[in-house]
């Protein structure tokens, strides 16, 4: 017996919904194992528990924020206490491999971590007068209303890169995961809600993505959504933008990625290998930081693509609950695009990896029955051209282009090239290279002898170009998304000093 888990709206379960609108989130590594039947939320159980959230907000900026830091201290505490049952619910429902997904869990401590502290500090500012006698303030204000709409390849440790800083900083949130991702992401909702959130500050709604975009557009006209977050396509991306734009509001996007990494003729190879073989093939390629395209210097080309194909084939593929590197795709979806690029692919381009397309039967890699499990062969192409689609598109799916190129300018040419910008890196010994390639990239992130994917939780997080709309995430940097500046003046010389006209003499 399946549980069926529902939205929860104002600390109470909100059952309603589309009659029969039941959907299964299934285990991808083994796809007639239902994890959970979740009661889809129909478009005015979204808007409605966004009226929820606008009641509850007012109450809940009145607690200091101190006050507020101590529940995400909480917050935090249960996370950890609960750690590894979370993170095999999310190595269950979207076959993340159990090592990622336990840092997955990490990465949201880390955030909790954090943000407790900020509850003290959610600093303002005093700023001199041009007029004597008069004191300038700043201070920082919760913007409303939160509407969070999460994706399911991080269906815990990304929403709470939302949830976290908005609920410190006195905000309430409407938050709407992906569906198929509903059971971890219920699971996180019960522990934040166990910290101490008062009923009506944290709302989760479990819909599908085109109720959820009418829900949001009801709520924006009834202007009870006051910021927008979302992580996803950038496809999706753009209609949120548009939505948002007609309502004078700038959402937060963290959108897709074309990662490129680039590897320098002094690269030490074996650290490039395994930065890549990490970067395409962990969450078997489904980070939005995952890597596109390696563009590696003619002199070291060969030699980089003969130890990273051997790499490959000697990764274990399978059974995410054990030490792989690859578990199954995220779900039925996400196989079916990546199929579609994987059927591109073979007449255009030299796979140089061996087998491509999805595993069944016997796999000798992972030791497990492929049938049935959504697994997919790694799969690295050579020699992809700067106009080539695999080049230009983000393909979400265990699939690295590799290229060459001879002068660093070259190379930074090709790492724009897509129009992406959300995450890059260098393989190099030579700091001038990396200086320099830091200088020219458009990407918000740049490593130096690292993968392009695993952030931190405490640095700025996010892209430029068509990886979203320049907004950030995490650290103090993500407060200017969900606090407004509020500027104050006091005056207190007894008569009317006007700015620009009452400057004072020297
Ligand atoms: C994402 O895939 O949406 O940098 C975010 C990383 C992660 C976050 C990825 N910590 O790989």
């Amino acid at each position: 017996m399946t549980d069926e888990i529902v939205s929860v709206i104002g600390g109470k379960q909100a059952r309603n919904g589309t009659a029969g609108d039941a959907y299964d989130s299934v285990n991808p590594a083994r796809l007639d194992e239902v994890v959970a039947r979740v009661r889809l939320a129909d478009a005015e159980t979204f808007s409605s528990a966004c009226r929820t959230a606008a009641a509850a907000q007012a109450e809940w900026a009145r607690v200091p924020a101190p006050v507020r830091g101590r529940v995400i201290a909480s917050a935090g505490r249960l996370v950890e206490a609960n750690a590894e049952p979370l993170a095999r619910l999310v190595t269950r429902e979207i076959g993340k491999p159990y090592a990622e997904a336990l840092g997955e869990v990490r990465e949201i401590v880390d955030t909790c971590d954090f943000f407790l502290g900020e509850g003290r500090r959610l600093y303002g500012q005093t700023v001199p007068s041009e007029m004597p006698d008069k004191n300038l303030f700043t201070f920082r204000v919760p913007v409303g209303v939160a509407a969070v709409v999460t994706a399911g390849n991080f269906p815990v440790a990304v929403p709470s890169w939302y949830l976290v800083p908005a609920l410190l900083s006195g905000n309430a949130v409407v938050w709407k995961p992906a569906e198929y991702a509903a059971a971890s992401a219920h699971a996180l909702y019960r522990l934040f809600a166990a910290a101490g959130l008062p009923d009506g500050v944290l709302n989760l709604v479990l819909a599908d993505g085109p109720t959820a975009y009418e829900g949001l557009e009801t709520a924006l006209g009834e202007g009870t959504v006051h910021k927008v977050g979302f992580t996803g396509s950038t496809e999706v991306g753009r209609r949120i933008g548009e939505l948002c734009g007609r309502h004078l509001q700038s959402p937060c996007l963290e959108l897709g990625g074309k990662n490129p990494m680039v590897v320098m003729p002094d690269a030490d190879l074996d650290l490039a290998v395994e930065g890549a073989l990490f970067a395409g093939f962990g969450t078997a390629g489904q980070r939005c930081t995952s890597l596109g395209t390696v563009i590696a210097h003619e002199s070291v080309h060969d030699e980089f693509l003969e130890r990273y194909v051997r790499a490959v084939e000697e990764a274990a593929i399978g059974d995410p609950s054990g030490d792989v590197l690859c578990g199954p795709l995220l779900d039925r979806r996400f196989a079916a695009r990546y199929e579609e690029y994987l059927g591109w692919i073979q007449p255009h381009h030299t796979v140089v990896s061996g087998p491509t397309g999805r595993i069944t039967g016997e796999n000798p890699r992972g030791g497990f029955t492929g049938e049935g499990g959504l697994y997919y062969h790694p799969v690295i192409v050579d020699g992809v051209r700067a106009d080539d689609r695999l080049f230009l598109e983000e393909t979400f799916g265990p699939i690295v282009g590799v290229t060459g190129f001879s002068t660093l300018e070259e190379a930074i040419g090709l790492a724009n090239r897509p129009g992406y910008g959300l995450s890059s890196s260098i393989y190099t010994t030579d700091p001038k290279a990396a200086f320099r390639f830091r200088a020219g990239i458009g990407a918000g992130m740049v490593s130096v002898n690292n993968s392009t994917s695993g952030a931190e939780a405490h640095l700025p997080f996010g892209g430029n170009g068509k990886s979203g709309n320049g907004s950030r995430q995490s650290g103090v940097w993500v407060l200017d998304q969900f606090t407004r500046w509020q500027a104050m003046n006091w005056d207190y010389s007894g008569r009317l000093q006007k700015a620009q006209m009452d400057v004072a003499e020297i």
